[in-house]
C-alpha cells in the first residue's frame, strides 16, 4: 500500500482521527492547537483554522452574520464548498454563452484558446471544435463575463471567507466537460500564500447528466497535505517529475477513499454557483454522451494582498484593474489604460 499520509502537516497528525467518524478535525484538532493554528504548515484563510468553528462563532454574534451566511460558511468550514443557487440571473448567463458560442464560430482574434496541456494559448480561430478546448481569461476582453464573476452573491461569500474585495486572477470557459482528473488547485493556480485562493464554478446552462459534470471529494480540503519534492505546494513539472504528480493523484483517491469522502456530481441549474476551497479535490467527469454541452465559467480569486505566482515574474502583467466588488488581472492579456492602472508594488518571489 503506498504511504497514505505524506510529510508532516497537521491533518497528518490527525489522520488516526479520521478512523472514528465520531470525532472531527475541528473537534480533535481544537484540543491540541494554538491560536490561530491552521491545519496546513502554509497557513491560509480564517476558515483554515483548526479553530475555525469556533471563531464563526464568534463572527456571528460581532459582525451579526445572517443566519444563511453562518450555515454557508459553516458547510465552507467542515466539507469546503459551498453552493449559490440561483446566485446569477439566468439572462446574464444567455449573454455570455450566446457571445461565447459566436466566438467559437466565427472566430476571436481578441480572445485566446487553450488546449490542455499546451502552455500557450492562441486566438480562437473561426470553426474550431471547443471540444476538451477552454477560453482563457474571457473577463479581461468581455465585459459581460465580469458581471457573472463579480455577481454580488459570490463577492459577499468571498469577502466572509477573505476578509477583503477579491482578486480575480484566472478564468476558464469550458464549452464542453473538461474531463481534466481529480485535482487540488494549490498543484497548478499558484498564489502567495498558496491556501489564499478559491474558486467559483458558474453554470451558463442547465448541467445534463453524462456531459461531464463537475465532481468533487466532500471535505478533501483536509486531506493529508503532499509535498511535491518534500517542500513545496505546487507541482513543477521539471522539478517534481511524473512520478510525484501520479503519486499525488492517487493519494487524493486513495486518501478521500480511506476517509470515507463521498464523491459528489454537480448537476446545477443555469445560474447556479459552486465555490470551492483551494485544496478541496475536484476535476471534471468523463463525458459519456459527446452530444451534450457543459457551458461552464470558473474564476479564481485570492484575497487582494495576496500574491497570483504570475506577478512575481511578468512585471506587464502585475496590473489590477478595479471593479464593481473587487479587482482583477490576467496572465494572457495586458489589461487597460494606464489611468486604471495599479501595479502592486512587491518584492520579486519567484519558485
Ligand atoms: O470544470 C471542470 O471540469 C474543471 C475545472 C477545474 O478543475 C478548475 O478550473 O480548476
Amino acid at each position: 500500500m503506498p504511504s497514505l499520509f505524506r510529510q508532516g502537516s497537521k491533518q497528518d497528525e490527525l489522520s488516526g482521527i479520521w478512523e472514528d467518524p465520531s470525532h472531527s478535525a475541528e473537534q480533535v484538532a481544537t484540543l491540541t492547537a494554538g491560536p490561530n493554528e491552521t491545519f496546513s504548515r502554509f497557513g491560509g484563510l480564517w476558515t483554515d483554522r483548526v479553530d475555525a468553528l469556533t471563531e464563526l462563532d464568534r463572527r456571528v454574534s460581532v459582525d451579526h452574520l445572517t443566519a444563511s451566511d453562518a450555515d454557508r460558511l459553516r458547510q465552507w468550514i467542515s466539507q469546503g464548498y459551498v453552493i449559490l443557487e440561483g446566485a446569477i440571473p439566468a439572462g446574464d448567463c444567455v449573454s455570455l454563452s450566446d457571445e461565447l458560442a459566436r466566438m467559437w464560430r466565427e472566430g476571436a482574434h481578441d480572445a485566446l484558446m487553450q488546449e490542455p496541456g499546451v502552455p500557450r494559448g492562441v486566438p480562437i480561430v473561426a470553426g474550431t471544435s471547443p471540444v476538451k478546448m477552454r477560453v482563457l481569461d474571457i473577463h479581461a476582453v468581455r465585459p459581460e463575463a465580469l458581471t457573472l464573476l463579480f455577481a454580488p452573491a459570490i463577492v459577499r461569500f468571498l469577502h466572509l471567507i477573505f476578509d477583503r474585495d477579491p482578486l480575480l486572477f484566472q478564468s476558464l470557459t469550458f464549452e464542453c466537460g473538461s474531463e481534466q482528473g481529480i485535482h487540488q488547485d494549490t498543484a497548478y493556480v499558484v498564489v502567495h500564500p498558496p491556501l489564499e485562493l478559491a474558486a467559483a464554478w458558474i453554470a451558463l446552462e442547465d448541467v445534463k447528466e453524462g456531459s461531464g459534470e463537475l465532481q468533487y471529494y466532500e471535505g478533501s480540503h483536509r486531506l493529508p497535505e503532499y509535498l511535491f519534492s518534500g517542500e513545496y505546494k505546487h507541482f513543477n513539472g521539471g522539478r517534481d517529475g511524473a512520478d510525484q504528480h501520479k503519486e499525488w493523484e492517487g493519494l487524493l483517491h486513495t486518501n478521500s477513499r480511506e476517509m470515507r469522502l463521498p464523491l459528489r456530481t454537480f448537476l446545477p441549474k443555469r445560474g447556479d454557483v459552486l465555490i470551492w476551497a483551494a485544496d478541496l479535490a475536484h476535476g471534471g467527469a468523463s463525458v459519456v454522451d459527446r452530444s451534450l454541452t457543459r457551458r461552464s465559467l470558473v474564476g479564481h480569486y485570492c484575497p487582494i494582498g495576496a500574491l497570483p505566482n504570475y506577478f512575481t515574474y511578468r512585471d506587464d502583467r502585475s496590473t489590477t484593474v478595479a471593479t464593481t466588488g473587487g479587482a482583477y488581472s490576467s496572465e494572457y492579456y495586458e489589461l487597460g489604460g494606464a489611468r486604471r492602472r495599479r501595479s502592486f508594488g512587491m518584492a520579486k518571489r519567484r519558485h
